[in-house]
């Protein structure tokens, strides 16, 4: 029914990459060591690490990412050839403050910024900006336990503030937290914990410290949403949620409250960033589970005004959920404890599961929800690409991946009335992967000639996807 629809002519086609996980030049001009500076590559089994600073002998990815940092003009040509309108990717806070908690920015790492934004606009592409892509200065982790403690906020808003100063004229779109969610739901160690710089002991209560530090982040992403407006009003600032909606896996009672009681537990952030307050259920569970929160009535008013303007997501997959024999009545939800397989989705190499119409029923959810216009920040398929002696890349395995999305895309908005500001695949251009630190999972419509460790020639070349991607957007999504 929708074969053949058409986005509107200002829909924001376009792509996206996140600084640690491609601009490598971990030590250049000035820029400080991050916590994704210090994650080892995970290998052979054994997940990706933060190491008490840089070893001799361990590998450090992020350190090379693709060299975007000395390659980019090369790279934003080739993106303006796809035809795209915005390219989304992270600040550094280390570039702008190398230690966090400094009163003065680091200038050379200002104007890399600036460098980099003039050369994307001079190629008639908006830079969309996510202020905290997975990566705090390693600083602040040593010295202030990362977000367990409530000085954060004061240097998260302090960064925020200078960059939407500097860059009030430049970036227009910005996201405060990436994929904020992806930490309640997680037992440590997961990767993912880079965002909140938690170093959690075996011992420790791993959700007391993480619904704290949440707390903190929402807080700080609600007083930068604030200091935003009023140094630009145009200003359009938004969350990062992790969308993976949850199913029961059958239709029974207990399968049903178990999947929405894992709904609750990975979006309830998302009740906080659009609606200004905690759910319901919320402070039931904490209280059941005795975790003490410090949370003042001046958060709480804060949390309320600084709302946001619009709801960023990455969508790669949806999960399945069942109740175990003893669940009720308390309906705990734990990943990846209570993961199990859908039987009706094929999967990626990784086991992530593939389901295009998860993705419109996720827009659906979260318009029902939220009631804000939606942002698709990620959606993407990693896989192992082959590259021909010419440079070439056959992936016709992505361009299907993506074509049944943008479908299920279309339908969101041309069936169900979502209003959708703009679609950036995830690492448009070949980059390290977040959870295992392989290059080899690629993601690109731009091949990066570099192995798992660093080495090969970094040249650029275009995949069949890459063809494929700009015949899209230059029928604005008809031509699938
Ligand atoms: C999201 C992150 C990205 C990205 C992507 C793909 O969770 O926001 O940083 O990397 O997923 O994940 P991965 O790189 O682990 O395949």
């Amino acid at each position: 029914m929708v074969n053949g629809y058409k986005m509107p002519k200002d829909f924001l086609w376009g792509g996206a990459v996140a600084a640690h996980q491609l601009e490598g030049g971990w030590q250049a001009d000035g820029k400080g060591v991050s916590i994704a500076d210090v994650m080892t590559a995970g290998r052979n089994g054994v997940p990706r690490q933060v190491t008490d600073g840089v070893k001799p002998g361990e590998i450090y990815p992020n350190h090379w990412g693709n060299d975007f940092y000395h390659r980019y003009p090369e790279d934003d040509q080739l993106f303006e050839e796809m035809g795209f309108k915005c390219f989304r990717t992270s600040i550094a806070w280390t570039r702008i403050f190398p230690n966090g908690d400094e009163d003065e920015p680091n200038e050379a790492g200002l104007k890399f910024y600036d460098d980099l934004f003039d050369n994307l606009l001079a190629h008639h592409i908006q830079p969309v900006i996510t202020l905290s892509h997975f990566e705090i200065p390693y600083h602040l982790v040593k010295a202030y336990g990362g977000w367990s403690n409530r000085k954060m906020i004061d240097f998260f808003v302090h960064f925020a503030k200078t960059v939407f100063k500097r860059y009030r004229n430049k970036v227009k779109y910005w996201m405060t937290f990436n994929e904020i969610n992806n930490q309640t739901a997680w037992k440590d160690p997961h990767p993912l914990l880079q965002n909140s710089g938690l170093q959690l002991g075996k011992d420790d209560n791993w959700q007391q410290a993480m619904y704290q530090a949440a707390h903190y982040e929402l807080v700080a992403s609600a007083l930068t949403v604030q200091a935003g407006h009023a140094i630009n009003p145009d200003f359009q600032i938004g969350c990062m949620v992790a969308m993976c909606p949850i199913y029961p896996l059958t239709a029974k009672p207990e399968d049903v409250m178990k999947a929405e009681r894992a709904m609750q537990t990975r979006y309830w952030y998302g009740d906080v960033h659009c609606l200004g307050e905690y759910p319901k259920w919320l402070p039931k569970y904490l209280e059941r589970k005795n975790i003490k929160l410090d949370i003042t009535d001046d958060d709480l008013a804060t949390l309320k005004a600084g709302t946001v303007d619009y709801v960023g997501f990455s969508y790669y997959m949806s999960f399945v959920t069942k109740a175990k024999a003893d669940e009720a009545p308390a309906y705990e939800y734990t990943e990846p404890d209570d993961f199990v397989e859908n039987p009706y989705v094929e999967k990626s190499d990784w086991g992530w599961q593939i389901d295009p119409t998860g993705l419109r029923y996720s827009m659906n959810w979260m318009q029902d929800r939220w009631h804000l216009p939606q942002f698709i920040v990620e959606n993407g398929f990693g896989a192992y690409d082959k590259k021909q002696a010419d440079g070439s890349v056959h992936d016709d395995y992505r361009i299907s991946y993506f074509r049944d999305h943008i479908k299920a895309m279309e339908e969101a908005v041309a069936l169900d009335g979502v209003d959708l500001i703009g679609y950036t695949p995830w690492g448009c251009i070949d980059l390290v992967s977040a959870s295992t630190g392989e290059m080899a999972k690629r993601y690109g419509f731009i091949y990066v000639d570099a192995d798992d460790n660093g080495k090969g020639s970094f040249d650029r070349s275009k995949k069949d996807s890459f063809y494929w991607y700009q015949k899209v957007i230059e029928s604005d999504g008809a031509d699938l």
